[in-house]
């Protein structure tokens, strides 16, 4: 029988890789690894209990909360404090930064982002969803409390990033910044298990990932650009889960655009803990991610919390292409039109 590495004896032999590491990265992704546990028994007997369906009201982006939305999020807040392994934490369920207080004296010098329950509309239908998470070094002293100047960062500084993905199999996706390594929960034992070492996106893939019912809201140049995708017979694949549209390119090729549309003039996924996390990962991976200006997503600015981007991410070759299709069909601005 092969070697069992679990995700808390991974991150410890990990932790020898960072001369500086004091162990606190340590204790903050094994926290979330707890944390995950405890969704994903949740998520996985959602029909069993009462805690499917809307718990009322929206989110700071407008979303319909899901009951197991405000649990995902209050499980990440709790274990996350408990420990007091981070010293913040932003959340899609929460409009404003939540400070966390030390532990035992203990001043943390980490932040996180998070969307707890990535894709709840799926949750009633029994469809894949996820938790994803970035971690960033404050800047500010520890002398001063934690402000959402330590969270406005770009993801570019990202220590750590990871998802989760509570599908057929549950698994924990993360990395910081040395490659991008897979655990799947064995629930013989509790365990997160390391099943796939050191990822590595394909250079190109057969799957394309957009909603293709906004498609008439696209601008014309990405209207084309899916045309293309049509044309050279790829496969759409779209379930409306950004975690699990990407996990399928992160192992199989492909790429994913949510391109911003009439509704969604910046586009609709928020950049602080949906797009810079993914785009971590999957540049770590090999991929890459820019937005429908063409900008590199781990670069861009970031000015509020809950602040939205267009999203193309995948594949190189494919970014690459799409690139290079954007460029030549882009309608050129009024400044550029010639004359009358
Ligand atoms: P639409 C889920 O609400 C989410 O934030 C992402 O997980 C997903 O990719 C996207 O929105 C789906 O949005 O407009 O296609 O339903």
């Amino acid at each position: 029988m092969s070697e069992i590495t679990t995700l808390d004896e991974f991150i410890i032999q990990r932790q020898k890789d960072f001369s500086y590491a004091t162990g606190e990265l340590t204790g903050l992704l094994r926290d979330i690894g707890v944390a995950a546990k405890i969704v994903n028994r949740e998520v996985n007997k959602a029909g069993l209990v009462n805690i499917l369906g809307s718990y009322g009201g929206s989110n700071e982006s407008g979303d319909d909360v899901k009951k197991l939305d405000i649990f995902a999020n209050e499980k990440f807040i709790k274990c996350l404090s408990n420990s007091g392994e981070c010293c913040g934490i932003a959340s899609e369920e929460n409009e404003d930064i939540i400070p966390v207080d030390p532990v035992d004296g203990k001043e943390s010098k980490y932040i996180l982002v998070m969307d707890p329950l990535d894709g709840s509309s799926n949750i009633d239908v029994n469809v894949s969803v996820g938790t994803i998470f970035g971690i960033y070094r404050r800047v500010s002293s520890s002398d001063q409390s934690v402000s959402k100047k330590d969270f406005l960062q770009k993801g570019k500084e990202l220590v750590a990033a990871g998802y989760v993905l509570y599908g057929t199999s549950t698994m924990l996706v993360y990395s910081t910044g040395r490659g991008v390594n897979g655990f799947t929960l064995d629930p013989s034992i509790g365990e997160f298990c390391l099943s796939h070492r050191d990822m590595q996106i394909p250079e190109k893939g057969v799957y394309y990932s957009v909603n293709q019912g906004y498609y008439l809201k696209f601008d014309v140049e990405m209207r084309r650009y899916i045309d293309y995708c049509s044309d050279l017979n790829l496969r759409l694949r779209y379930i409306g889960s950004m975690v699990s549209d990407i996990h399928r390119i992160l192992f199989q090729g492909g790429i994913f655009l949510y391109p911003n549309t009439r509704k969604y003039p910046k586009g609709k996924l928020r950049l602080l803990y949906e797009c810079n996390p993914i785009a971590f990962i999957v540049e770590q991976a090999g991929g890459r991610a820019i937005n429908c200006k063409l900008e590199d997503i781990l670069e861009l600015p970031v000015h509020e919390l809950h602040q939205r981007s267009s999203v193309v991410i995948g594949s190189p070759q494919m970014v690459e292409e799409m690139k290079e299709f954007i460029q030549k069909y882009q309608e050129p601005s009024s400044s550029e039109l010639p004359k009358a």
